[in-house]
């Protein structure tokens, strides 16, 4: 199987640790044509990295369908990324779409406009919103039974904590983890873990590079 992946993409990112924590083989390359392009969408419908390509040349883009495809077709009868009672693997969906739905959606993808220059930046009234998104994320986790196990949804939100942490500062919120200690702890616990400490620090890595790219365009 071959990922097609961007070192700096928090999606890619979700799968290449899976990847790493699961062991699995997977090939990862850079998308085999240019994004955005004709061709790129001719043969990748939905137009985005990352996308597994499988033996048979089918395409699963999405991350989480990726993620999921990953974890149900291993031939050891599934990964202990997933849990096996009912209520625990909603709760690892409710982490996932807490990652994607609220957090992103409502504090990162703003600050990340912002930070490419878009429009007028109310950085009190984002550093709110942003407050209130980790809130949510606190009390999330908070309902979780204590020493559960890592799973996909854990995965799922490394880089997107990653990145507001990244881009906080420029909001006036150099540690936007602090006053949330239930996040703190959990950050700390997911990093334990070298599968996601080392894709950590790829994005890192790629994301500064792609920032002083853009910096020296200017
Ligand atoms: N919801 C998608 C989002 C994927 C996505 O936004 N990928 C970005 C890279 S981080 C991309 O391919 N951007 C290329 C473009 O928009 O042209 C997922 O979970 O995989």
């Amino acid at each position: 199987m071959k990922l097609y992946s961007l070192p700096h993409s928090p999606y890619a990112a979700r799968v290449r640790m899976q990847v790493r924590l699961d062991n699995l083989a997977v090939e990862v390359l850079p998308p085999p044509l240019p994004l955005r392009s004709e061709a790129f969408l001719e043969r990748f419908p939905l137009g985005k990295v990352p996308v597994l390509e499988l033996a048979d040349g089918s395409a699963i883009a999405e991350s989480w369908a990726i993620m999921e495809y990953l974890a149900e077709s291993q031939v050891s009868g599934g990964s202990s990324l997933v849990p096996d009672g009912a209520l625990e693997r909603a709760q690892m969906r409710m982490l996932a779409r807490y990652a994607d739905l609220h957090l992103a959606a409502n504090a990162l993808f703003p600050m990340f406009r912002a930070a490419m220059g878009g429009g007028d930046v109310d950085a009190g009234a984002m550093a709110d919103t942003l407050r209130g998104e980790l809130g949510k994320g606190e009390r999330l986790l908070a309902s979780f039974e204590s020493g559960r196990p890592l799973n996909l949804g854990d995965v799922a939100l490394v880089p997107t904590i990653f990145y507001l942490q990244e881009l906080a500062p420029s909001i006036g919120m150099e540690n936007p983890l602090s006053g949330f200690p239930g996040l703190k702890a959990w950050w700390q616990w997911v990093n334990s873990f070298d599968a996601i400490r080392d894709t950590v620090e790829e994005v890192r890595v790629a994301y500064r590079a792609v920032v002083e790219n853009l910096a020296a365009k200017a």
